[in-house]
């Protein structure tokens, strides 16, 4: 069949990535787009965890969609040019996802990204590609890479590391390498001693390789365009004596270049297991050095070290220069590909105006911030729901009799029974079916001047009469005047025979931890006028909150006057209404699904209707 489709593949081959590896397909795209192919390398991808969806990728600067597929059936069916199957599957997962793709006729490479997967299986899978005629890449690797036509996962590297090593344009030189992470020392060697790398290939480190030296070797010795070809391999298993063996037999007859790494293994008085799986000496003939030396006798070009390799692949690619073998042309403009945004500002090459700022938390580090303070200080200093809310609404830490009234605020105003506006609209709501939010939203919405929203206004009418200097009669008499309700005075039900005992507990607070309380006397000055005239004119509990926290951080000393201006011109205070009311309307919304409460419907006899003169008659409502 036709095998390893990497080696004969063209600017037009495509391939199907199994895994959801969007930043290695960025990398495989950006690739294309450097290599200028017409089209991106991958054509879907396979995740099958979420449902079959898109997901957007950059081709250059434009964005573009990639399919993913739950199943690689469907994939394959749908993307029938595919001829390559990069897997990214666990080793879990490997076996069984590799013996599918080579079911499908038209998959004629598969990459094996995977570590660790057990000997008997690649066996296997080396088995069915063989049956198959599919060419494999791996296990244990990170790919291969043919400048010009396709770069297989992350092979290469970044992308400043594709520009460096020119793996945007084919050279002369074809390599193989066992390790996945020297495959990127040799490119960038080879780019700095001849005209660039034609392709090459990291097998990967098992002891059981999906392909061998000897199947890439002969592919690139058949390959007019690979001019002299490069090994690196390691310590361990034998399959450098069947290249030396093609070589002897004049099978392969292009100029060689190899170094097989772990000669230290002799400094050592046991056998040494090197990074990868297959890399330990199974007998003397495995050892790097027996390898080195029999490819040497063979007539490779193998350095003394692997210090001197760089020379000696410089040594051998002039000759062949110098032959006529290899003719350099010039060296076109480097493509340029746009930069990531994130990596660019990473690396501090870009800057961009914010479209939001924010000073009150951040998430980014390796802890949530409230203010500057982690979230574990917010518990170790035991900072409680007013200490977290001066935090993130004043931008400041108060002192405890500051953050403890902040919370008797939250606690006074958490629910004033099922009659009152907002919550009769949470539980109206609760009853037509809706869910929390809307409940909590339809109770929300209903606070306003005559209910719970008074406060900041109450802050502000107070403050200003007080400044004023204005007198508590003069001032009532000129609010009646101008027609204007003093915000935070009356109240439905409360009054002198009925008093709030919510305002009691405000009032007397104040009255004991904080240094001066000019404004809440100021309004239990006109509490004091207006309460003559009907007894249910009190100071009610929006009032009583709205002047005495007024007193409250204009004495603590934690803000300046303009800054208190600004909490109350702000409406901070009436976000302290809605915060605490909204622990009563939840609890009106679960309250009416415990009780199963149905559809409510007003009744009818408790609407009046009417008509306005001129309209018709009116008509009584069937029953
Ligand atoms: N008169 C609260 O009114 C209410 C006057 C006034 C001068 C005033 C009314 C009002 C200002 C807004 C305010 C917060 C609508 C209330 C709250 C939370 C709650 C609620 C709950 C909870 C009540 C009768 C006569 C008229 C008016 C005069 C009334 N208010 N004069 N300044 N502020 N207050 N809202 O009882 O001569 O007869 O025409 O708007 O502070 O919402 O529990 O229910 O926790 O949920 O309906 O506590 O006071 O009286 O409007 O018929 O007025 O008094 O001009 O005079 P009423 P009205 P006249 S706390």
């Amino acid at each position: 069949g036709t095998k390893h489709t990497l080696i004969t593949s063209t600017p037009e081959t495509t391939c199907i990535v199994y895994g959801l590896q969007n930043r290695a397909v960025q990398g495989m795209l950006d690739f294309d787009f450097m290599c200028k192919r017409k089209k991106p390398s991958v054509e879907a991808m396979i995740f099958p965890f979420s449902g079959n969806h898109y997901v957007k990728f950059y081709w250059g600067t434009n964005e573009i969609l990639m399919p993913v597929y739950t199943a690689t059936k469907e994939a394959v069916q749908k993307h029938p040019n595919v001829s390559v199957f990069v897997n990214f599957a666990s080793f879990r997962s490997v076996h069984e996802t590799t013996m599918e793709a080579m079911n499908y006729p038209n998959m004629k490479t598969v990459a094996i990204i995977a570590e660790g997967v057990p000997e008997q299986q690649t066996k296997d899978i080396i088995r069915v590609a063989e049956a198959n005629g599919v060419g494999l890449i791996g296990p244990a690797t990170v790919g291969g890479i043919k400048p010009g036509c396709l770069r297989i996962g992350n092979t290469g590297g970044m992308l400043d590391n594709i520009v460096m090593s020119r793996l945007y344009r084919p050279g002369s030189v074809a390599y193989v390498s066992k390790s996945g992470g020297m495959s990127n020392e040799l490119n960038n060697m080879i780019a700095q001693q001849t005209n660039g790398v034609y392709e090459g290939v990291a097998i990967g480190g098992d002891r059981y390789p999906g392909s061998r030296f000897l199947d890439h070797f002969l592919r690139y010795q058949d390959d007019d365009e690979a001019k002299m070809l490069v090994l690196l391999g390691e310590v361990g298993g034998c399959d450098e004596y069947d290249l030396i063996e093609a070589v002897k037999k004049g099978r392969i007859t292009k100029p060689i270049v190899a170094w097989c790494v772990g000669t230290c293994a002799s400094c050592f008085t046991t056998e040494v297991q090197f990074g990868h799986a297959g890399a330990q000496a199974r007998g003397d003939e495995e050892t790097a050095a027996a390898k080195n030396k029999a490819m040497k006798e063979a007539g490779f070009h193998v350095p003394e070290s692997f210090d001197k390799l760089p020379s000696l692949v410089n040594e051998v690619y002039t000759k062949l220069v110098e032959n006529g073998d290899i003719v350099e042309t010039p060296e076109g403009e480097t493509p340029q590909v746009p930069m990531d945004y994130t990596w660019a500002k990473k690396l501090g090459m870009v800057r961009k105006p914010a479209n939001f700022i924010s000073s009150i938390s951040d998430d980014r580090g390796e802890e949530l911030k409230y203010g500057s303070l982690t979230i574990s200080e917010v518990f170790e200093q035991d900072l409680g729901i007013g200490g977290v809310l001066s935090l993130l609404w004043f931008r400041r830490q108060l002192p405890r009799e500051c953050t403890k009234f902040i919370e008797m605020i939250l606690q006074v105003t958490a629910d004033h029974g099922p009659a009152v506006s907002g919550a009769h609209n949470t539980i109206v709501t609760a009853r037509a079916g809706k869910d929390l939010v809307s409940a909590l939203c339809s109770g929300l919405l209903t606070i306003g001047p005559r209910f719970g929203g008074a406060l900041d206004d109450a802050a502000l009418m107070f403050t200003a009469a007080k400044d004023s200097g204005a007198d508590p009669t003069a001032w009532i008499e000129k609010m009646k005047k101008s027609n204007q309700l003093i915000m935070g005075i009356g109240h439905r039900i409360k009054s002198l025979a009925n008093p709030d005992q919510r305002v009691e507990i405000i009032k007397n607070y104040a009255k004991k931890h904080f240094k001066e309380t000019p404004i809440l006397d100021y309004a239990l000055a006109v509490e004091q006028i207006t309460t003559r005239k009907r007894a249910n004119l009190i100071l009610n509990v929006d009032g009583c909150i709205a002047v005495s926290f007024v007193d409250m951080i204009r004495s603590c000393g934690a803000f300046t006057r303009e800054e208190c201006d600004d909490l109350m011109s702000f409406g901070c205070l009436n976000g302290l209404f809605v915060l605490g009311r909204s622990m009563g309307f939840i609890g009106h919304y679960l309250d009416q699904l415990r009780l199963k409460q149905p559809l409510y419907r007003h009744p009818w006899d408790d609407i009046t209707y009417i008509q306005e003169p001129g309209s018709g008659e009116t008509k009584e409502p069937t029953v």
